[in-house]
């Protein structure tokens, strides 16, 4: 097999390779480049892929089956009539429906839906589960919306959307602004439009069809993939240790449960205004009060613990952020895309931090990656790491199908044995591949496989 010995002669072997469609700097190209790095290796060794000119199999993997777009009216509590744009990248269905979540937030447009589109193939495929990928949402912000509107908008959108979607179509779920309450808004209207009552949806709250577990399931699958990938790697366990998360929200919080559960000590969280650091264990349950409750700005951590410390973004270091420089043994970067830069990837090696966990999809730029891949840091990637939640989405649509309800017990069982059986099968892709101890290329290279394999066999 072929080493490539440096990005540019990747880049350049890769251009000549596939014409490909999008700008340098943009989320799609970053979450794009970065996978074809990895797998470029299969063209060189292994026969079926090295026809790719042939079968145009990249080609195909990194053009979207279609791009929804749509829009979206409804009033505001001041009956003033409010316009959004909706969206549903359906990128690949090669494994299974589509299948991704949904996101409400102002900065949403169709390049970031394509990154976590195309993300959300590999990371499916890695599951093991019938699923494809796809990904939607709208540039829509919950924040400081009431109840009311965040249901007119919910229903509005789905007034839409249910023209695309259905439990063997394309099942979406939640992502950032899209939890339960969302979910069981968008529910209610597809419901009401079709008089169906099926499993169109997951993350729906559990009284209604939702799975147990699933709000737990990312966030707790996250540290069960560190925990696996520490013992491979040989490594001392999260207990005892001293833990740095960010975000503030379903995986963030999630994540932060599950490290007290092993006995580790959580010292920070962030959310979109600043960090807290609480040297002695972050508060739990008045974070969940916070943000999940009360949906209010963390700030307010302080009110009820001021010996804490509170940062806010103005004063977080030039290109970097504070939370990264606060020293600890496992980093978990779990609140949005880029937010672990190179500035912030030289502090957690100067602070000698030995793992980092990426529970947002893609939270560390390439100049970052590429900084921690020449370290021994043991680094875990979103596609993999993460992909605790849609697992458990997809135990949601097996309970809808055959019409049962699993135990909490149940749905974690098989929620670890997922994230190990997946931590083990990228250290052994990395191994086979001859990148050992690369939990990126091998998850690039194991994802794909399994996605070009099906797409190969079902033909054009
Ligand atoms: P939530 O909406 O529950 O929480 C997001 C958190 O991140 C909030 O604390 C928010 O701050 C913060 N945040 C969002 N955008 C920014 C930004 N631009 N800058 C700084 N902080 C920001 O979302 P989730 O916890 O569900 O999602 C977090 C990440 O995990 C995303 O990357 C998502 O794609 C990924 N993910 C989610 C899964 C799921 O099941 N929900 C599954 C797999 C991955 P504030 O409170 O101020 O808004
Ligand atoms: O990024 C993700 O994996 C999600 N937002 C969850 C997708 C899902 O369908 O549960």
């Amino acid at each position: 097999m072929r080493k490539i010995n440096n990005i540019e002669e990747a880049k350049i072997e890769i251009a000549k390779l596939h014409n490909l469609d999008c700008k340098e700097d943009d989320v799609f190209y970053q979450a794009m480049e970065e996978v074809l790095l990895s797998i470029f290796p299969l063209f060189e060794s292994d026969e079926m892929y090295n026809n790719s000119e042939k079968n145009g199999i990249i080609k195909r993997l990194i053009t979207p089956d279609r791009i929804i777009k749509f829009k979206v009216t409804w009033l505001d509590d001041n009956n003033i009539v409010q316009v959004n744009t909706g969206y549903r990248v359906q990128f690949n269905n090669a494994l299974g429906p589509y299948k991704g979540g949904l996101r409400f937030h102002p900065t949403v447009n169709e390049g970031i839906l394509k990154f976590l589109g195309f993300e959300q193939i590999l990371k499916n495929a890695l599951t093991g589960l019938p699923l494809g990928g796809a990904k939607g949402g709208s540039d829509f912000d919950p924040k400081g919306k009431s109840d009311f509107e965040v249901m007119k908008f919910c229903s509005a959108f789905m007034k839409e959307l249910h023209k695309y979607i259905g439990p063997r179509i394309d099942v979406p779920a939640g992502d950032i602004g899209v939890g339960g309450r969302e979910i069981a808004y968008m529910f209610g209207t597809y419901k009401k439009i079709t008089s169906s009552f099926e499993g169109v949806l997951t993350g729906k709250p559990y009284f209604f069809g939702g799975s147990l577990m699933r709000p737990e399931a990312t966030g707790y699958g996250v540290v069960y993939f560190t925990q696996k990938m520490l013992e491979l790697e040989g490594k001392e366990s999260l207990k005892g240790k001293i833990c740095t998360v960010s975000g503030a929200g379903n995986v963030a919080l999630h994540a932060i449960e599950k490290l007290y559960q092993l006995e580790a000590i959580p010292v920070t969280c962030t959310d979109s205004k600043g960090m807290i650091y609480d040297a002695r264990g972050v508060d739990l349950p008045l974070l969940k009060e916070l943000k999940l409750k009360r949906r209010v700005s963390l700030e307010e951590y302080i009110i009820a613990h001021p010996e804490a410390e509170y940062i806010p973004v103005e004063k977080y270091p030039e290109n970097g952020h504070a939370v990264w420089d606060i020293p600890s043994y496992g980093a978990f970067p779990c609140a949005t895309q880029n937010e672990l830069t190179i500035v912030d990837a030289n502090n957690l090696i100067k602070n000698g931090t030995v793992s980092i966990t990426e529970g947002a999809n893609m939270p560390s730029t390439t100049e970052a990656m590429h900084k921690i891949a020449s370290t021994d840091i043991c680094f875990a990637p979103a596609k993999a790491a993460n992909a605790g939640g849609v697992a458990v989405s997809g135990f949601e649509m097996s309970q809808n199908a055959s019409m049962q309800k699993w135990t909490f017990e149940e749905v974690d069982l098989k929620l670890k044995a997922t994230m190990e059986d997946i931590c083990l099968n990228v250290s052994n892709t990395a191994k086979e591949y001859g990148v050992e101890g690369n939990y990126v290329d091998g998850a690039n290279i194991a994802g794909f496989k399994r996605v070009a394999d099906a797409m190969i066999a079902e033909g054009i």
